[in-house]
């Protein structure tokens, strides 16, 4: 008997014997990633625009991009949080709406087994954009899960891959969601009407309810069935949770990857709340300077030799020439603050720490640049490592926030964010903030 009811291969319906597999569950998180995979995907797109990408190669870690990049636009300066909270809002919907896509996929699994392959061209062409679909999904989980978790565990190369792989992903996630959304909408309203009881019966619900013996499944109503789908299992196991207490523990799960990653937004006792995070960096102490820190000096290779008070001078050109400051000389200048939080494309960011120093444009007018502020490449000590040069916009150069900082929170900096000097940008992502700054050259990038 068991035989008859047990078939052995996923390519039978009889395999899949889950009661939960059913057009409503799939419908509603199918919705919620419908949202919730948009949001991803423009909060992504930003986040790209943020690095200036089309300001110079120094900024561009895709430059082969071509018409990817149509719609990249100038960074602005304000509202000062502005890639806090789209790259915040980016890694912490990601990492929340795992259980969503995971229960997503589990529930569609029987789908992906379907016989035949193909009724027709155009059920072919829908199967293999769903492999783009599922395989680009978890491609992008994985690389940005895998970059924000364990730190550059792809040398140099995590921003092409985790671009790309958004371009294919999104153009299967188009096609998809045209053919499927009005159906999903669709089910989610009927049931809505028809009060969903939250078993598992329900029109194309499992035949005869929970109590029913695991033989029934021919002494159903096939009647009341709108359609073989193959999602419904024709001989389910009995449930042992309802359809709607399995989308609580979904929606349970992802409050607790939000509750338990959201606090890498912030610094002081709600960083503590952020269990997820990565650990094992470097520790930032207390004090004026304990706040997070992404590369310390030591890694980066600066040594009091190079930064001493003899050693060191800021090297600006331009239009009227080079010139040399001490951070003596730079001290003497006139200093302003700006209160301003570091922002990284990893998710973290830290609250708004008040930094002191001279503002780049009046820097730039030092070199000739007096009213209208030109673009700014920024050069660091550091020898290697991608992120020891940037290039800011004139719109950045102009903001009288954006400042090489000399201070910060009443302090001298310290060695891990950036002594003797670094760039504080509003609104910029992390990596635009330059520190160990040794070079600024205005204009002519
Ligand atoms: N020279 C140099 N500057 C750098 C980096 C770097 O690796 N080298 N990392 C950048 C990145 S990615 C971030 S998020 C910020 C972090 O600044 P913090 O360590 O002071 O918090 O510094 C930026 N400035
Ligand atoms: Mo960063």
């Amino acid at each position: 008997m068991p035989a008859l009811d047990s078939p052995r291969l996923p390519t039978s319906p009889g395999f899949w014997r889950s009661p939960l597999r059913g057009p409503w569950f799939t419908s509603v998180l199918g919705l919620v990633l419908l949202v919730g995979v948009t949001v991803l995907f423009v909060t992504g797109l930003l986040s790209y625009a943020a690095y200036n990408p089309d300001l110079s190669p120094v900024n561009d870690k895709t430059p082969d991009k071509g018409i990817l990049g149509f719609y990249l636009f100038a960074w602005p300066t304000r509202p000062y949080w502005l890639y806090r909270l789209t790259q915040g809002v980016h890694v912490t919907l990601g990492i929340t709406l795992v259980p969503v896509l995971l229960a997503k996929l589990w529930s569609v699994v029987p789908r992906l087994f379907a016989l035949p392959p193909a009724r027709s061209l155009a059920h072919a062409l829908e199967r293999i954009s769903l492999l783009l679909l599922v395989g680009g999904v978890l491609f992008e989980f994985v690389t940005g899960v895998l970059n924000i978790q364990l730190d550059y565990v792809f040398p140099g190369s995590f921003y092409p891959l985790h671009f790309y792989g958004a371009w294919v992903f999104v153009s299967a996630f188009v096609v998809h969601v045209a053919l499927r959304a009005p159906m999903a909408v669709r089910t989610v309203r009927r049931r809505r009407s028809e009060g969903e009881s939250g078993t598992s019966g329900g029109p194309s619900g499992a035949p005869g309810g929970p109590g029913a013996s695991g033989a029934s499944d021919a002494s159903g109503a096939p009647s009341v069935l709108p359609a073989p789908d193959v999602l419904v299992s024709p001989a389910p196991d009995p449930p042992t949770v309802s359809r709607r207490g399995a989308l609580w523990l979904v929606g349970g799960g992802s409050l607790l990857l939000f509750a338990t990653s959201a606090g890498r937004g912030f610094d002081g006792p709600l960083r503590e709340t952020a269990l997820l995070a990565p650990h094992g960096g470097p520790d930032p102490g207390s004090g004026p300077n304990g706040f997070q820190i992404n590369k310390t000096a030591a890694y980066a290779g600066i040594t009091p030799a190079v930064t001493g008070e003899d050693a060191w001078r800021l090297v600006l050109t331009g239009r009227t020439g080079t010139v040399r400051l001490s951070r003596a000389r730079l001290l003497g200048l006139p200093l302003r603050s700006s209160a301003l939080p570091i922002a990284c494309v990893e998710g973290w960011s830290t609250s708004d720490q008040w930094w002191r120093g001279v503002p780049l444009r009046d820097l730039a007018a030092l070199v000739g640049h007096d009213d209208d502020p030109p673009d700014l490449l920024v050069e660091s000590l550091q020898q290697h490592g991608a992120f020891r040069r940037a290039a800011l916009r004139a719109n950045q150069v102009a903001d009288p926030r954006s400042l090489l900082a000399l201070y910060v929170n009443g302090e001298d900096l310290s060695p891990d964010h950036g002594y003797p000097a670094r760039v504080i940008v509003p609104a910029a992502p992390g990596v635009l903030n330059t520190k160990w700054v040794a070079r600024m050259t205005f204009g002519d990038l």
